[in-house]
C-alpha cells in the first residue's frame, strides 16, 4: 500500500475537517443499520482528534465501545477513469467504513493505516456519504489488551498499560485516485562505502502487465544522479551525500510505470542513504558509534488527546533541538507519519515500538490490585492475541520500513519476559520482524521485573533495552541506595556483549514544586535522579542511549499513583521546561547553559 499523494498521475482530497459524531453506548447502531441514512442525534467533532476531551462530559470521555462518525465528499469530477481510494492513517483501535449503504473495509489495530478500493462505489462528481464505526474496545485478543468489566453502572474498560485510553480518528483520512495500472509497493534498502552509496530498490505493480518501470533518483537540488529499469534494480551514487543524524539530507526517488514513451503511473519516494549495524556493544550509524540521547514520548495533547497536530510536531521537535535530544521513541505505538517524515527531514533518530504495551500481568497485579492471571494463555493473551500482535508487527514495518530515521524495531514495552510461555510467543515475533526487515536490528523494553539473571528474551534481541526506576518505585527517595543497585544491574547486563539502551528512566514531579533537601516530586529529585543515572551510565561503556521518560507529562486512567497523568515529563503537558530540561540541555549539548 503506497500513501495518497499528488504526482502527475494521482491526486487526493482530505477529509480532516468537521465530522458528525455520535456515541452508540447500548451498542445498536450496527443492528439498526446507522450507516444507511444521515447519522441522527450528531454533534460535529474534528478528525483528526480523538474525541473523550472535546466536551466536558464524563459518558464522552470514558466511553465504552462504538463511536460513529459521518461525512460526505464530493469525488472530484477529473478522477472519471481512475481507481478511487478511501484510506484511513489510523482509526483507533478498530473500524468499519461505509461508503453510502455498501461496506467498504475493516481494520483492526488502532495506530496503522488501512484503504478501500471504493472505485465500484463512486461516481466522479457526485458525492458520497462515508460512515465509520470506531470501536475502542480493548480485549485479549488486541494489542494493547485490556478487558472490559460489566459493572451495575455500565460497561467499564480496564487496561494495563500507564496512558489514557484515547480513541477515535487520530490521524487523516483522503480520498485519493490512482491509474487502473499502478505501482503499489515500495521497498528500498541502502548502503553505503567510502563516498559512494547504493540504492535498492523492488516495487510492486498492479495491471502492469507489459509496462515498464523507471526509477530516477535525484538529490536534494533536484539534480538527477542515477537512473535504472525494471521492478528492481541498484542504482549506484556517486559522492553520496548520506542521511545522519542531525542532518538528513534526502533524494528523491522517482519510480514511473511506463508503457512506451508513455507515462502509466508516478510516485516519489524521499530516500535517505544510511546504514545501521549492531557491532559488539556498539550501535552504528554509518559505521560510526551512535549514542542515543532523548525520551520516550507519547502523542498526548490537551484537548486533542492523540489527534496528530503539526503545530506540536514542530514544537516539540524544536524542545528536543533546544535540549541536545537526537532521538526519541515511538513510546508505546506506531505514530503519524507525519512524525516519521519530519524525523527522516531533520535527521531525528527513531526507535519505533509496536502498541504491545500492557502484556504483563505481574505488573497489571501490582498497579491495579488484581488477582495474578498468567500474561500468556489460552484463557488471556492466547492464539489470537498472538496473531494480532503478528500482524502489528508486519503492519509497522511495511508502512515504516522506507524511513531513514528509523534504526530500530521494539516490538513489545515492558513484556512478560521471564517464563517459558513468554519465550514461546515472542522467540516468533522476533524472527517475522527480522523476516520482514533484515536490515535493522530488533528489541523490546525489559521492564525491572525480570532484571539482569532473570530476563529470559534478550537472547533473541540485538540490543538490550531497560525501562529502570531505581530511585522511584524501588529505593524511593533514596539515591545513594538506587545508584548501587543501578550500577549492580546494568554491570551484569553488560557481560552480554550487546550495546544497552536505557529506554525510561524517571521521576514523577510535579512542576514548581520546590524542595531545600530534595525530595520525589519535586523538581530537585528529579534533576538529581536524573543526574545519578548519568554518573552510572557514564561508567558502563556498554550504555549507549539514554532516553529519559518522558519528554511531557501525560495523560493516564485514574489512579492513586497519578496526579492528573503520569508527571515524568521534562516538559509541562502544555511544554514548559522543569528544572531537569535544563540539566539535560548542559549535559546533551554540553553547552554548560
Ligand atoms: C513503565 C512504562 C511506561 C510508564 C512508566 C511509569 O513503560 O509506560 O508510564 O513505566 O510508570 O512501566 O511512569
Amino acid at each position: 500500500m503506497l500513501r495518497p499523494q499528488d504526482s502527475p498521475t494521482r491526486e487526493r482530497r482530505s477529509l480532516d475537517g468537521l465530522w458528525q459524531f455520535r456515541l452508540d453506548p447500548d451498542g445498536v447502531g450496527r443492528e439498526a443499520g446507522w450507516w444507511r441514512g444521515r447519522l441522527q442525534e450528531t454533534r460535529e467533532v474534528p478528525v483528526p482528534a480523538s474525541y473523550n476531551d472535546l466536551f466536558a462530559d464524563a459518558a464522552v470521555r470514558d466511553h465504552v465501545g462504538d463511536a460513529w462518525y459521518q461525512t460526505t465528499v464530493r469525488v472530484p469530477r477529473g478522477w472519471a477513469g481512475q481507481r478511487v481510494l478511501l484510506r484511513f492513517d489510523a482509526a483507533t483501535h478498530r473500524a468499519v467504513v461505509w461508503v453510502d449503504d455498501v461496506e467498504v473495509t475493516r481494520h483492526e489495530g488502532g495506530y496503522t493505516p488501512f484503504e478501500a478500493d471504493v472505485t465500484a462505489h463512486v461516481r466522479p462528481g457526485e458525492p458520497i456519504r462515508v460512515t465509520v464505526v470506531v470501536n475502542n474496545e480493548l480485549t485479549w485478543e488486541s494489542v494493547p489488551p485490556g478487558e472490559v468489566e460489566e459493572t451495575p453502572r455500565g460497561r467499564r474498560q480496564v487496561y494495563f498499560h500507564d496512558f489514557f485510553n484515547y480513541a477515535g480518528l487520530h490521524r487523516s483520512v483522503w480520498l485519493h485516485s490512482t491509474p487502473h495500472a499502478h505501482l503499489d509497493d515500495v521497498t528500498v534498502v541502502t548502503g553505503l562505502a567510502g563516498d559512494s552509496g547504493t540504492v535498492e530498490y523492488r516495487v510492486g505493480a498492479v495491471g502492469a502487465d507489459g509496462l515498464g518501470v523507471r526509477a530516477v533518483l535525484r538529490d536534494a537540488e533536484g539534480v538527477e544522479v542515477a537512473t535504472a529499469e525494471g521492478a528492481s534494480g541498484v542504482l549506484q551514487v556517486a559522492g553520496v551525500h548520506p542521511w545522519r543524524p542531525g542532518e538528513g539530507y534526502l533524494y528523491d526517488l522517482e519510480l514511473s510505470l511506463t508503457d512506451g514513451p508513455d507515462l502509466v503511473d508516478s510516485y516519489v519516494l524521499p530516500v535517505g542513504v544510511r546504514t545501521v549495524e549492531v557491532r559488539g556493544q556498539q550501535f552504528l550509524i554509518n559505521g560510526e558509534p551512535f549514542s542515543f540521547t532523548g525520551f520516550g514520548k507519547h502523542e498526548d495533547l490537551p484537548v486533542r488527546g492523540k489527534g496528530h497536530d503539526d503545530v506540536f510536531l514542530v514544537h516539540d521537535a524544536a524542545l528536543m533541538r533546544w535540549i541536545g535530544a537526537n532521538s526519541f521513541r515511538t513510546a508505546h505505538y506506531p505514530y503519524a507519519e507525519e512524525v516519521l517524515d519530519f524525523a527522516d527531514r531533520n535527521g531525528i533518530v527513531v526507535i519505533d515500538e509496536t502498541a504491545a504495551v500492557g502484556q504483563n500481568m505481574t505488573l497489571a497485579a501490582f498497579a491495579l490490585g488484581r488477582p495474578k492471571v498468567p500474561t500468556f494463555s489460552a484463557e488471556t493473551i492466547g492464539e489470537a492475541g498472538h496473531a494480532a500482535h503478528a500482524q502489528a508487527i508486519r503492519e509497522l514495518v511495511a508502512r515504516d520500513r522506507n524511513h531513514p530515521s528509523v534504526v530500530l524495531w521494539s516490538i513489545a514495552n515492558e513484556p512478560e519476559s521471564d517464563t517459558d510461555e513468554a519465550c514461546a510467543y515472542f522467540e516468533p515475533l522476533f524472527d517475522l520482524t527480522r523476516e520482514l526487515d533484515p536490515t535493522r536490528p530488533v528489541g523490546f523494553a525489559n521492564m525491572m521485573f525480570s532484571a539482569y539473571g532473570k530476563d529470559r528474551l534478550h537472547r533473541y534481541a540485538d540490543v538490550v533495552m531497560l525501562n529502570r526506576y531505581y530511585g522511584w518505585y524501588r529505593h524511593a527517595g533514596d539515591l545513594v541506595a538506587a545508584e548501587e543497585a543501578l550500577e549492580a544491574e546494568l554491570t551484569g547486563w553488560a557481560t552480554e556483549g550487546k550495546p544497552i539502551i536505557v529506554t525510561e528512566y524517571g521521576a514523577d514531579t510535579v512542576a514548581g514544586l520546590h524542595q531545600v533537601t530534595p525530595l520525589p516530586w519535586s523538581e530537585e529529585y528529579q534533576v538529581e535522579f536524573l543526574e545519578m543515572y548519568h554518573r552510572v551510565f557514564d561508567r558502563i561503556d556498554a550504555v549507549v542511549g539514554e532516553h529519559v521518560w518522558n519528554f511531557a507529562d501525560f495523560a493516564t486512567g485514574p489512579g492513586t499513583s497519578r496526579v492528573d497523568g503520569n508527571r515524568k515529563g521534562v516538559f509541562t503537558r502544555d511544554r514548559r521546561p522543569k528544572a531537569a530540561a535544563h540539566m539535560l540541555r548542559r549535559r546533551w549539548r554540553g553547552t554548560g547553559g
